[in-house]
């Protein structure tokens, strides 16, 4: 155990505490900390995964200028020269920062402090623009700060949960698993699910509302007025500590009936309302589909409305509570990483600037907000932005418009990318790469969901010449002349700092308070959950006495009109497309893309389609369909789900052009921004989807990353285990296939390979050095795939003979996939799970547990495996659908 380190999981924001140690030429091995607040010794299947990302394949390992291998001084000089003469000759607001959510604090308060502090510009924002600035809003509107005040334990505590436009059991699994334990344990508690898909959280509700997407508002606003009707309103509670209440229910009985408003059926939604209205104990939890909405910001208002008014908020299991995804969304809000923010939890009024101008020693601190993500990059675009910096973020794939993206991108003067991968879509467009040191090497502090700081300690030693984000930003702040500023050698100098000014003049009018942990061990540093204004003092529940942060010491209720999302269908547009996560993916896929084991519960981009429209648009499961909207086009793979509402289609956030020809959704989404907060309607854009035709299917497995393919060639590529997974598929076969293929993977070694025209079926294999190091099969439907010893190319030391067989052979090749990877910890296949329930007679997740050890790792598979079960029972299944895998 003595190397054993104490960390924090990279991933989501629930923010695990794991250990992990270190074995030889980086690998690791990731164990929960049983001693973590969050986890308690928990993880899912993207934290158990972590040691498959850790290689140093496709990382960025030194400085590149203009494509050229560059030294630190030189990258650094050009990065420092062109922001110096970008500001000289056009002002401080001519360069803007791109940062991120995934930045630990220190180096997201460094990066905000030479921005707002001494450049002198607010035009930084960060990623959590897209992710929870409706909940920052939302927050600040009601409470007068960005406070969450609730805390995990609630989840446990409650008798009644609501979660809304929250995939829990997929996106903060182990807070799902914390559920399911609590219901396990207190079979009374309630689970409300508000979601228009019945999604692997849904399914396990007591009570799934699958309303008509954006109509929150109107559900909620039905809520308040059927509370005020019932008189279930804590009288005490709002007429000591809130304003407004009266107003937002004339406001909400205004309304229409909600059951029409939200396209569901009135009987469930007035159980919805009995249950809220009868349970003291109710905590409401949302995520993305709450804030990623042009009204995101009145819904986040909506929902804590019905707290205040019920009184339902700083008490053990009764609350509102937002789910940021980030690992440091919340530590992004601390520093003031958005452009309407200032450290501390500061906002930009003038005493406040006063402040840090003394604080920091500078005389330009920002005085006014700065542009938004979605104006930002459209300033990049217009030539007002002369020089831009990305950190740690994506935005070429996740930006909305991301077309628009790229174009600005692509005609900014100077873009300075800051990633620890050499080649993402975004690094594709920057002059200077700057590489960046990332989880495992890098050290410092993240503050997850409900206020708790935990340290990421470096395990791993720099690889190459990759630095900690917040070394390089002070080596450009020390060139730009304010190297006195940033004297920091080490992430704990900058914690100090960062906890002296949460202290700084704070008379307890800022809830953003560290002052406690000024002078702590910082290498020793255990979670802790601020405020902590005093050592050893934590919070863990604020607001259940009042306290609120405007300067009346009172919340606010805001009155609400409910809005539509901002583009409709139309005759042309006749589908809504929604996106959002897969259960294995993270974002886009820089490093669960790497992982075999996270690669094969959905290893290719597909889009969920509700039977009666695919009827409708004559579409079939696993055909290829394209979707375009107004703004462009996307490819992917078409799967069949009444879990879907019919005219709305489910699309994944993941996929881009690293690992498929056309599948960035974000390409498809117009910038519809809420007005309070910015942040982009990203589930909600109209779009028409049709079946693209297809003459060839193909699997490719390859030791190494094959070429691209021509443009007429559709493909995807997934992580194997020791190959890469490359389906594809055309219109026109290949006029020489054996040709094409030694284009695509390189000439060498000997070729074995079989072809029939006439049946369209072809297969070939290299050997190099008697080693299978390219397998590729192609076939009109692709539906004799042999995955399974396929699957183990990597590891096999010779072609077995039975492939070898099968390849040369014109018979053929038996299908013998396991399905559809379900269980990704122990590899087990639909085909293995529908068998045993068929076969074996396994009716409990127990029994398939026992038989196939599927779900017994990390959990994250229950959900599916229980729908699996029911489904098989309900109709016996003797083929198994879907064939490409
Ligand atoms: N596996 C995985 N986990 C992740 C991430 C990841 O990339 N992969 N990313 C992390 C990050 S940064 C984030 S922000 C979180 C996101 O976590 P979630 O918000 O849980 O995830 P999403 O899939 O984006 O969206 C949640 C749900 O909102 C629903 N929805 C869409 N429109 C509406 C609507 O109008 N009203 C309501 N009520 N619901 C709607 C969608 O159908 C979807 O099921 O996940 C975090 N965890
Ligand atoms: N359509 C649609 N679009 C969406 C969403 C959606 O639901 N639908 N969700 C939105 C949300 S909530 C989010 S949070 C965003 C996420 O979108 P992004 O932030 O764009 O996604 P990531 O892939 O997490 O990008 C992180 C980058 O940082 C790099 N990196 C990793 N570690 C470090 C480090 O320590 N330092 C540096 N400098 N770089 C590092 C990674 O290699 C990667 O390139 O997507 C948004 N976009
Ligand atoms: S729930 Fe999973 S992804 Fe999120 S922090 Fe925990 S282990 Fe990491
Ligand atoms: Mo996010």
């Amino acid at each position: 155990m003595t190397d054993t380190v104490r960390t924090t999981c990279p991933y989501c924001g629930v923010g695990c505490g794991l250990l992990v140690t270190p074995g030889g030429e980086r690998t690791v091995t990731v164990a929960g900390d049983p001693d973590h607040p969050a986890n308690r010794g928990r993880l899912c299947v993207k934290g158990a995964a972590l040691p498959e990302t850790m290689g140093l394949e496709g990382r960025l390992l030194h400085p590149v200028v203009d494509g050229r291998r560059a030294s630190w001084e030189d990258a650094l000089d050009r990065v420092a020269d062109g922001f110096r003469a970008a500001i000289r000759a056009h002002g401080p607001d001519a360069v803007a920062f791109y940062v991120s959510g995934q930045l630990l604090t220190e180096d997201y308060y460094v990066v905000n402090k030479l921005a707002k502090g001494f450049i002198g510009t607010a035009n930084i924002d960060t990623n959590s623009r897209l992710c929870m600035s409706s909940s920052v809003a939302g927050h600040s509107r009601a409470f007068g700060s960005d406070t969450v005040p609730g805390c995990y334990e609630d989840l446990e505590l409650a008798d009644l949960i609501v979660l809304v436009g929250s995939n829990t059991a997929w996106c903060h699994p182990v807070l799902f698993q914390r559920i399911e334990a609590a219901r396990a344990a207190r079979p009374a508690m309630r689970l409300v699910v508000i979601d228009p898909r019945r999604t692997a959280t849904a399914q396990e509700a007591d009570l799934h509302l699958p309303l008509r997407p954006g109509s929150d508002v109107a559900l909620f606003n039905g809520l308040l007025a059927f509370l005020a009707g019932r008189g279930v309103v804590d009288r005490d509670f709002v007429g000591r500590h809130t304003h407004g209440f009266a107003a937002a229910v004339a406001a909400a009985a205004r309304a229409a009936a909600p059951a029409d408003a939200c396209d569901l059926d009135p009987a469930l939604v007035t159980r919805f309302y009995e249950w809220f209205a009868s349970t003291p104990r109710t905590i409401t939890v949302y995520s993305q589909g709450v804030n990623q909405s042009s009204s995101g910001t009145d819904k986040v208002n909506a929902i804590i409305n019905c707290h205040l008014a019920t009184g339902r908020i700083g008490w053990p299991g009764a609350g509102p509570l937002s789910l940021p995804g980030q690992p440091n969304a919340m530590g992004g809000r601390e520093v003031g990483g958005l452009a309407g923010t200032l450290a501390a939890h500061m906002d930009f009024t003038d005493d406040n600037v006063d402040r840090l101008r003394r604080f920091w020693g500078s005389p330009s601190v920002a005085a006014r907000p700065g542009l938004k993500a979605v104006d930002l990059f459209q300033a990049v675009r217009n030539g007002r932005i002369k020089a831009l910096w990305i950190m740690a973020t994506n935005p070429a794939v996740s930006l909305c418009d991301s077309g628009l993206v790229r174009e600005a991108l692509g005609t900014c003067p100077l873009v300075v990318v800051s990633d620890a991968m050499e080649a993402t879509d975004s690094t594709a467009f920057g002059h200077v790469l700057l590489p960046a040191l990332t989880w495992a090497e890098k050290d410092g502090t993240v503050t997850n969901s409900e206020r708790v700081i935990s340290r990421q300690r470096r395990v791993l030693p720099a690889p190459g010449e990759a630095r900690a984000d917040w070394w390089i930003v002070s080596q450009v702040a020390a060139r730009l002349g304010f190297g006195a500023a940033f004297p920091y050698r080490s992430a704990a100098d900058i914690f100090r700092e960062h906890c002296r000014l949460s202290g700084f003049e704070n008379d307890g009018g800022r809830d953003f308070d560290l002052r406690g942990l000024t002078g702590v061990d910082y290498d020793g540093l255990v979670p802790v959950q601020w405020p902590v204004s005093a050592p050893g003092q934590e919070t863990r529940r604020l607001f259940g006495n009042g306290g609120f942060f405007h300067p009346d010491g009172r919340a606010r209720f805001v009155a609400l009109r409910a809005r539509p999302p901002r583009a409709a269908v139309s005759a042309d547009w006749p589908l809504l497309l929604n996106t959002g996560r897969i259960r294995d993916q993270w974002h886009t896929m820089t490093r669960t893309g790497l992982s075999p084991r996270l690669s094969a519960h959905s290893p290719e981009p597909c889009i969920t389609v509700h039977p009666a429209d695919a009827a409708a648009f004559g579409l079939s499961d696993g055909a290829m369909a394209r979707i375009e909207s107004p703004l462009g086009g996307i490819v992917m793979t078409v799967v069949l789900d009444d879990a879907q509402r019919v005219g709305e289609v489910f699309a994944p956030m993941h996929w881009n052009d690293r690992f498929a020809s056309a599948a960035t959704v974000d390409r498809l989404i117009a910038c519809h921004t809420d007005p309070v907060s910015g942040q982009p309607e990203l589930k909600a854009a109209p779009v028409r989807i049709s079946a693209l035709p297809v003459a060839w299917r193909g699997l490719l497995l390859s030791r190494s990353t094959p070429g691209t393919p021509d443009p007429g060639v559709v493909w995807s590529r997934s992580a194997g285990r020791g190959h890469v997974v490359t389906r594809l598929c055309g219109e026109r076969p290949a006029a020489d296939w054996l040709e094409w293929l030694r284009a695509l993977c390189g000439p060498d070694g000997d070729w074995l390979h079989y072809e029939d025209r006439r049946q369209g079926i072809f297969r070939a294999a290299r050997l190099l050095d008697g080693r299978p190091d390219v397998v590729f099969f192609v076939s009109p439907r692709g539906d004799a795939w042999a995955l399974d010893w396929l699957g183990d190319l990597g590891r096999a030391g010779d072609l077995p003979p039975e492939g070898r067989a099968a390849l040369l052979a014109g018979g053929v090749v038996r299908n013998n996939a396991r399905g559809p990877v379900v269980c990704a910890c122990h590899h087990v296949g639909r085909t293995a799970i529908l068998d045993a329930v068929a076969r074996q007679g396994a009716s409990s997740l127990d029994d398939i547990g026992r038989l196939l050890g599927a779900g017994t790792g990390c959990g994250s598979c229950r959900p599916e495996l229980r729908r699996l079960m029911a489904g098989a029972r309900a109709a016996p299944v003797t083929a198994v659908p879907g064939t490409h895998d």
